[in-house]
């Protein structure tokens, strides 16, 4: 992203036309940074709650009282009777820098010997499947699909949250390839392809074990690759086996036809492009699901060739040094509390998982009371008067309101950084382009002041951002070999030292135990699960749960609405555009509520509920709803969003969100 500044001040932001995967433009969203950066809105000083919780009623206050306070309570709750683990961190993707997402914060808790936070919310699921059996989150390159012969973009919605992708599409597409889009929803991206194939939500194992079925069965398999460079064929072939066409009909909603022939077109193919994404791994077989789908590239051999292959991230080539950012060694021995379970963990003496109770909450790069599910029990939590909450943040989002000091933070225009990156291979560097609004500062610098505040003298505290630029680039990984301080100093960013296009398994030489693409795996054999790719249903799945699908028959997928980065934007006028809460449902589901289209409806469950306005449309499968998401609560009418219904339930690896594992029920308001 390039800023033009004038007088100091910011007047525009464009993409770097030279860079190859972006290409000069920003999507939606960040075309809107500079109204984002100066909105009125913007918190510029420290703040101090006056009010009641909830309610976001505050004072300005001097940095120094603020973080003198908030200091001296941080350490009466260490020296107190539960000690430092009853203080809890909690961070997500705010920003996704090194600096100011995993350094000085990281070292600031360690020391402080606070509990751990296993930032599960998005994507370890998906992660773990990856590991276990390609190795690690490093797959095809997206580089390559100019030359891939059919492109699958199976649970994403690209054209939303991954745009910069799709210029490489339409050209494998100018060449004759065929582009697949395997959702439950038609989102606008599923709208562009030459298919949507509407799976139902969480059994696209179910799809990708027929598809090899199939794929054995014709003989579309590549022996050879298998052979070299993949292990436990033979229990694979059997396994599919139990996967017929004509069962897996019935699992994922989709015609046995369709189903053999997708297989066939897979099969036949010479270089298929799988962009998975998050959205598949969601639900309660989210890594199994990942992890089955990773096999199929393998099975026919595609890694072989330019734009074949499968890629979930492309985030393990990035080898920062974060051990040095981080510094766990600072740590004593704590718990880790998973982010996911926010609402248990404040709702709870015993914080959900043993140990101490939560007796105070430092958020930064997050807005949990907004994006965590649950949300009833989060805010419960959050609400307690008894609980100690600091919130490190541009806006006043759902969860300030419920913060008893607010601290000022830095936008990207205004810090240091270096970010890695999950689709493409570049690393970037992130040079401030302006100065601090107000009186706002670097996470990285508020936890350095907070530090001394708190009693921590640890030499840790006293490296400024540009030694801790340097610290993330003292690496002797070969991949990192091209990522130097001056090259990014010079050039802004840098591809990692990875031929274009870059072929990770053309050979094998997959970072698992066995140095094979792992079909039958020991190590998850060892952690007691099937140790083959399975199906594993969704924990809401109708069949599973009669009873509770009698109740609630709809599965909500709260997948991210277009204008919105998770809860980030939904405050800038021009991309909610004063829109409300929309919920799309099929009108096979409409009509026997009588909802029509525009009617407000309420969508709840025994978790909670919210409200939308109805829009009915064929654009998603009969027995599933649609709420573009995440809005902050209090932009909404009723105040609530779609995470009222969402659960605090986990993924069958990786302790992931089941966001999209959420049966409901949806009635006409009042
Ligand atoms: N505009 C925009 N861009 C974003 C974001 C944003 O909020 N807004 N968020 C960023 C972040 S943090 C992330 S993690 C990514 C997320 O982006 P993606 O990885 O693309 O994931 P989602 O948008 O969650 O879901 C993608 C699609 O999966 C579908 N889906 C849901 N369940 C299933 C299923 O069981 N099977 C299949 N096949 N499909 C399913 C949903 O209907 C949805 O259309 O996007 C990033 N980019
Ligand atoms: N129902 C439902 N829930 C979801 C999702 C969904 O699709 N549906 N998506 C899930 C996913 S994939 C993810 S990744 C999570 C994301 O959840 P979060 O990580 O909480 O991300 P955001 O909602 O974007 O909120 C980030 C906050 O960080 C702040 N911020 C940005 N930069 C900085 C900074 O430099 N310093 C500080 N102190 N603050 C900063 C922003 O102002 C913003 O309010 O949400 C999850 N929740
Ligand atoms: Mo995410």
């Amino acid at each position: 992203m390039i800023t033009t500044v004038e007088d100091g001040r910011a007047i525009r932001v464009q993409g770097d036309p030279d860079h190859p995967f972006t290409a000069g433009f920003l999507c939606a969203k960040v075309n809107r940074y500079l109204e984002r950066t100066y909105h009125p809105d913007r918190l510029l000083h420290p703040l101090k709650r006056v009010g009641k919780k909830g309610r976001g009623e505050f004072e300005r206050v001097s940095w120094h009282e603020a973080l003198h306070d908030i200091g001296t309570r941080l350490r009466a709750i260490a020296d107190g009777p539960h000690g430092p683990q009853a203080i809890l961190p909690y961070s997500y993707c705010g920003t996704m820098g090194m600096l100011q997402g995993q350094s000085v914060d990281r070292r600031f808790f360690h020391a402080l010997g606070a509990s751990k936070l296993d930032r599960t919310i998005c994507s370890t699921a998906g992660a773990w499947g990856m590991r276990m059996t390609v190795g690690a989150s490093i797959g095809a390159d997206a580089e390559g699909i100019p030359s891939s012969d059919l492109v699958v973009l199976w649970g994403t919605n690209t054209l939303t949250s991954n745009p910069h992708l799709w210029p490489f599409v339409r050209q494998a597409r100018a060449k004759g390839a065929r582009v697949l889009c395997i959702d439950p929803i038609r989102t606008r991206t599923a709208d562009q392809c030459d298919e949507w194939i509407p799976i139902r939500p969480g059994t696209d194992a179910a799809l990708a074990l027929a598809m090899m079925h199939v794929i054995f069965a014709d003989g579309l398999q590549d022996d050879d690759y298998i052979a070299r460079y993949t292990l436990g064929a033979e229990q694979l072939r059997l396994r599919a086996q139990e996967y017929p066409p004509e069962r897996v009909a019935s699992l994922t909603g989709l015609g046995e036809d369709r189903i053999v022939a997708l297989a066939r077109e897979y099969g036949g193919a010479k270089a298929a492009f799988l962009r998975i994404n998050y959205g598949l791994q969601r639900h309660g077989g989210g890594a199994m699901a990942v992890r089955t789908i990773a096999c199929l590239p393998a099975v026919t051999g595609h890694w072989r060739r330019p734009g074949g292959g499968v890629q979930l991230s492309t985030s393990a080539n990035f080898k920062y040094n974060t051990a040095a950012l981080e510094r766990p060694a600072l740590s004593p021995e704590v718990r880790t509390i998973n982010m996911i379970r926010l609402g248990e963990a404040l709702t709870r003496t015993d914080a959900g998982v043993g140990g101490p109770p939560v007796q105070a909450l430092v958020v930064y790069n997050s807005n949990p009371a907004a994006v965590a599910p649950d949300r009833n029990r989060v805010l419960t939590g959050l609400r307690r008067e008894d609980l100690f909450t600091v919130v490190l943040e541009h806006f006043q989002t759902d969860t300030v309101d419920f913060a008893d000091y607010v601290l000022p933070a830095t936008t990207q225009l205004e810090h240091w950084d270096v970010h890695f990156a999950y689709g493409h291979h570049y690393a970037t560097l992130n040079r401030p382009a302006i100065a601090p609004l107000g009186e706002c500062k670097p996470n990285t610098q508020i936890f350095r002041e907070l530090a001394a505040h708190t009693g921590l003298r640890d030499a840790a505290f006293s490296d400024d951002d540009d030694a801790l630029l340097r610290q993330a680039l003292q690496t002797t990984d070969p991949k990192m070999a091209t990522v130097t301080y001056d090259a990014l100093m010079a050039h802004g960013w840098v591809r990692l030292n990875v031929p274009t296009p870059y072929l990770p398994y053309a050979e094998g030489g997959f970072p698992t135990p066995s140095g094979k693409c792992e079909f039958y795996s020991a190590r998850m054999e060892s952690m007691l699960l099937d140790p083959l790719p399975a199906f594993t249903p969704p924990h809401e799945f109708p069949e599973e749960v009669p009873e509770l699908a009698a109740r609630f028959p709809i599965t909500l997928i709260s997948s991210p609405r277009h204008q919105f980065l998770n809860s980030t934007f939904v405050n800038i006028a021009s991309l909610r555009r004063d829109a409300e809460p929309e919920v799309t449902l099929h009108p096979t589901d409409a009509a026997p509520r009588d909802i029509a289209d525009g009617a407000t409806v309420v969508i709840f469950n025994d978790r909670g509920a919210f409200s939308a306005v109805a829009r009915v449309s064929e654009s998603v499968r009969p027995g599933v709803a649609w709420a573009p998401s995440v809005w902050w609560g209090k932009l909404t009418s009723d105040h609530h969003n779609a995470n009222e219904t969402t659960s605090q339930r986990t993924t069958d690896m990786g302790g992931g969100p089941v966001f999209y594992d959420n049966l409901v029920e949806i009635a006409p308001a009042g």
